[in-house]
């Protein structure tokens, strides 16, 4: 059955379901939120999903328009580091010349009181272009956690890229109604950093692939959940 989606899409997606990295059920996520299906990028650690996620990646952020320049990946701890690393090494085989120099960087969970001390592993950021490459954006803590970092090492953040944008709306903030129409949280995240926020898969992605195959119940499921958090950007 030939896909909806652009091969780079595909690819990725049917080696995530296969994977057991989308998975359809009832999960409740960071936000507290109860959704239908969960994407967990830490399914893919074989070599060959690595490729898959890796190319998907390094595609998206080397055909962006206009062109990105930056000099680090930087990868928040943990579901960020492993992508940072590998997605740094696909960008040099993807175009060698073009992105040949460029590093990640990554901090840790915890303060190290021996040593170097530091909180941050590899490149550091001070005056360096970054980009943040994560695993998932739902309501956009994680990513504004990372942009904090690389704002507090002196970094100049120049772009965001998620593997899955979930395409929901903000959270509501302590008192507000959680069924008020809202912006998207990828939307505000731009709006508030002023820069392109990329996405290798969004929700609308995976529903045109659910539709496609006929999964009708897990289609029916995921609809009623996007209605209920769609954004109103
Ligand atoms: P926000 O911080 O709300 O944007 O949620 C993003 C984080 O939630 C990701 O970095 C993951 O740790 C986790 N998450 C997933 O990994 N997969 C999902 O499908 C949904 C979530 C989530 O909890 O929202």
């Amino acid at each position: 059955l030939a896909s909806p989606l652009p091969p780079h899409k595909s690819v990725l997606l049917d080696a995530c379901t296969s994977a057991g990295c989308l998975a359809f059920g009832t999960f409740t996520l960071k936000s507290g939120r109860v959704s239908p299906y969960f994407f967990n990028a830490g399914k893919l650690h074989s070599a060959t999903l690595l490729r898959c996620l890796s190319t998907a990646f390094a595609q998206t952020l080397a055909t962006y328009e206009p062109a990105l320049d930056f000099d680090v990946l930087f990868g928040p701890a943990y579901k960020g580091i492993p992508l940072a690393a590998v997605v740094t090494e696909k960008l040099a085989t993807v175009d060698d010349k073009r992105f040949g120099q460029v590093s990640y960087s990554f901090n840790r969970k915890e303060k190290k009181a021996y040593g170097d001390g530091g909180t941050l592993v590899g490149s550091e950021l001070k005056g360096k272009r970054v980009v943040i490459v994560d695993d998932v954006m739902t309501a956009g803590t994680a990513i504004r956690e990372a942009v904090d970092i690389i704002e507090r090492e002196g970094g100049v953040l120049v772009a965001i890229i998620v593997a899955l944008d979930r395409m929901e709306k903000m959270p509501p903030r302590d008192g507000e109604d959680p069924d008020a129409p809202a912006p998207s949280a990828i939307g505000e995240v731009r709006a508030r950093y002023g820069i392109p926020v990329l996405a290798v898969l969004t929700l609308d992605d995976i529903m045109k692939e659910l539709k496609a195959l006929g999964n009708d119940e897990d289609f029916k499921r995921m609809d009623d959940y996007r209605a209920k958090y769609r954004p109103v950007d």
